[in-house]
C-alpha cells in the first residue's frame, strides 16, 4: 500500500491524494481507486501491472494508448458513433510524459481515468442487462474493427489458442501428477475425453475459414460499464488484452462469462449452469449493434466456440493449480482447482444442452430453425 501510495503522487501531478483503497477484482493485475482531495480528474485508477502475466509492461501501456487513440477517434469522426454515450479509459502520463512509473522493486504501474457515474456487475442482471452486454460487444467490435493490427504488440503469446493450453497442462502432467483427490481425477477424465475438440477454432483459422481481426480479449461481465441512470452501456474496460484474433473468441468468452449466474468464483460449482435465455438476449443484442456482424465461418463455427472457451479456460485454471498458482491470483490454494471445477461443469451444461443450442443459434443467424450440424 506505502508503495501504491508513492506511485499515485507520480500521477497526481500536484494534486493532493485524499484517499487510496483496492478496486475490482482482476485475476492479474492490483487495481486501486485514487481520490485527490483537489483538481481535476478527482479520481483515478492506478494499477500495478502484473509481470509474470505481462512480462513487458511497458509494451501494454503503449497497446492501451494506441487502442484508446484510435476509439476516441472514431467517436469522433463516425456518424454511427454521435448519438452514443461510449466512454473510453484514457491513460494519465507522469510528469515527464511517461505511461508509466516503475518503483523501487522495478514493477510498472500506470494510471488511467475513472469513468464516473457508472457501475459494474459481477454477474447478469437480467435479461435486459445481458442485450445490452451484447450491445456493447458489437459496439466494441465496430469501435476497433478497423485499427491498424501492426499497430497493437502481441504481449501475450498464444493468447486463446487453447491448442497451446492443452500443451501446457500436458508437459506439466508429464513430470507426475502432484495432488491426487476424487477433484483431480475427474478433472483428468473430463480433459481427457475433450481432446477432440481442443484445436476447433484453430483447425477452422488455419484453413482460413475464420478471419482474425482486432478483439477485446477479456469481454467479461464485470469488464462493461453501465451508466447509473439509464442503465445502458457505456464502456468496456480492461483493454491489455486487445489484440488480433477471432470474433468468436470475445463471444464464446462473454457468454461463459455472463451466462453462469453463479459467477466464475462460485463454491457450488456443481451447480454451475448455462443460461439460454441470457445467451439469447447476449447474441441479439451483438447483432443489432455489431455493423459488420459475423460472417459466415464466424456463424458456422459459434457453437464451438461456446463450448470451447469455458473449457479453455477451466484447462488454464487447472493447469495453474498444478503449477503452483503462479499466473491468477488466489485467497487460498485450491481456488485455481475451483475456478476450473466451475468452468468445466458450465462446459459440461452447454454439451447437454447443445441441440438448444443449435437450434438458437440457427433462429438468430441463419433464419431457420435448425444450425449448423
Ligand atoms: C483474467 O485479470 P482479469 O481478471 O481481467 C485473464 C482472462 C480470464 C479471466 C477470468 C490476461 O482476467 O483471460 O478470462 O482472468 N486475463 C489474462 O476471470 O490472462
Ligand atoms: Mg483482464
Amino acid at each position: 500500500m506505502e508503495t501504491a501510495h508513492v506511485m499515485a503522487k507520480g500521477f497526481a501531478l500536484g494534486r493532493r491524494v485524499f484517499s487510496l483503497e483496492p478496486f475490482g477484482n482482476g485475476n492479474v493485475n492490483d487495481t486501486f481507486l485514487v481520490t485527490c482531495r483537489d483538481g481535476s480528474p478527482r479520481r483515478f485508477l492506478l494499477q500495478r501491472i502484473n509481470p509474470r502475466v505481462f512480462p513487458f509492461p511497458r509494451q501494454i501501456a503503449g497497446n492501451m494508448r494506441t487502442v484508446t487513440e484510435h476509439v476516441l477517434e472514431r467517436l469522433q469522426r463516425d456518424p454511427f458513433c454521435s448519438s452514443l454515450r461510449w466512454e473510453v479509459p484514457r491513460l494519465l502520463l507522469t510528469r515527464e510524459g511517461l505511461e508509466y512509473e516503475v518503483d523501487w522493486k522495478g514493477h510498472v504501474w500506470r494510471a488511467m481515468t475513472f469513468i464516473e457515474e457508472a457501475e459494474t456487475f459481477q454477474t447478469v442482471q437480467g435479461e435486459k442487462h445481458a442485450r445490452e452486454v451484447g450491445r456493447a460487444l458489437g459496439i466494441f467490435h465496430c469501435l476497433i474493427h478497423d485499427m491498424p493490427m501492426d499497430k497493437v504488440v502481441r504481449v501475450l503469446e498464444n493468447f486463446h489458442v487453447a491448442p497451446h493450453y492443452l500443451q501446457r497442462y500436458d508437459r506439466i502432467l508429464s513430470h507426475g501428477f502432484p495432488a491426487k483427490s476424487p477433484e483431480t481425477e475427474h478433472v483428468r477424465k473430463f480433459v481427457d475425453e475433450r481432446r477432440g475438440v481442443v484445436s476447433h477454432l484453430e483447425d477452422a483459422k488455419a484453413q482460413e475459414r475464420l478471419e482474425v481481426v482486432p478483439i477485446h480479449g477479456d469481454p467479461k461481465v464485470n469488464n462493461i460499464l453501465f451508466d447509473r441512470l439509464s442503465h445502458t452501456a457505456v464502456a468496456m474496460v480492461d483493454l491489455d488484452t486487445v489484440t488480433p484474433g477471432l470474433l468468436l473468441y470475445d463471444l464464446g468468452d462473454c457468454l461463459r462469462s455472463c451466462c453462469n449466474l453463479l459467477g466464475e468464483e462460485t463454491r457450488e460449482w456443481e451447480r454451475v449452469r448455462f443460461d439460454m435465455d441470457l445467451c439469447r438476449a447476449i447474441l441479439g443484442g451483438y447483432m443489432a449493434s455489431s455493423q459488420k456482424g459475423l460472417k459466415e465461418g464466424d456463424r458456422d463455427h459459434l457453437f464451438e466456440a461456446i463450448r470451447l472457451l469455458p473449457l479453455e479456460l477451466g484447462l488454464r485454471f487447472f493447469t495453474d493449480y498444478l503449477e503452483g498458482n503462479v499466473y491468477f491470483k488466489v485467497a487460498f490454494p485450491e481456488q485455481n482447482l475451483l475456478r476450473a471445477l466451475v468452468q468445466f461443469r458450465l462446459t459440461e451444461s452447454i454439451e447437454e444442452q447443445s441441440v438448444s443450442l443449435r437450434i438458437l443459434i440457427g433462429d438468430l443467424f441463419f433464419g431457420r430453425k435448425h444450425g449448423p450440424t
